[in-house]
């Protein structure tokens, strides 16, 4: 009599290999999950502190943009303090001479007013020197210059510097032109 074939069955469960394929997935899966996050925080951070030094640049124009500009009194704010921003195109080629724009990209101390703002605790100091903190400190510059290109102008650039999270460092520009016909009155 012949015994009955033995059946073939397949082994239920996973193999040594099928495992570490698996955790290799899971791995790799997690891996791409943690740097996608890591994007988001980095992403997030950086669209906040855009925000931040919008906000700072705008709300620093609208204040100069208020200050009293009329032919009798024109603010000691929106003059050329440091004398840079006048007069600096002799050979009429309408770019200055010294090559710096008329002073109006100056920032921190070169520029024509400064302030340091602490946004941890909603500190500003005059201080213009000092290294930035990352994502805390953000410095706004603010430069005049007088008749650039058109005559009986003022121009007003804001700028507001600051060292991202990443370490680099960044900045955003605001700039505006007042006609000298509208001071007269
Ligand atoms: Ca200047
Ligand atoms: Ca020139
Ligand atoms: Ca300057």
């Amino acid at each position: 009599m012949r015994l009955p074939m033995k059946m073939i069955t397949r082994q239920k469960g996973f193999t040594l290999l099928e495992v570490l394929a698996a955790i290799m997935v899971f791995a790799f899966g997690m891996l791409a999950l943690y740097r996608l996050q890591a994007a988001s925080v980095v992403s997030n951070a950086h669209s906040d502190e855009i925000t931040q030094s919008l906000v700072l640049g705008q709300s620093r124009m609208e204040f100069l943009m208020s200050r009293p500009y009329t032919r009798l009194l024109i603010d000691p704010l929106l003059m050329d303090l440091d004398g840079d921003g006048t007069d600096q195109d002799l050979n009429g080629d309408a770019a200055d001479d010294d090559g710096g724009d008329y002073g109006l990209d100056d920032v921190g101390a070169a520029s024509d007013w400064c302030m340091t703002v602490d946004t941890t605790k909603n500190l500003s100091v005059a201080n213009c020197t000092a290294a930035l903190r990352p994502a805390i400190d953000y410095r706004i510059s603010h430069n005049i210059a007088v008749d650039k290109q058109y005559s009986q102008t003022r121009t007003i650039r804001v700028i507001v510097t600051w060292v991202g999270i990443e370490g680099k460092a960044m900045g955003i520009t605001h700039s505006t032109t007042l006609n000298d016909d509208k001071s007269i009155e």
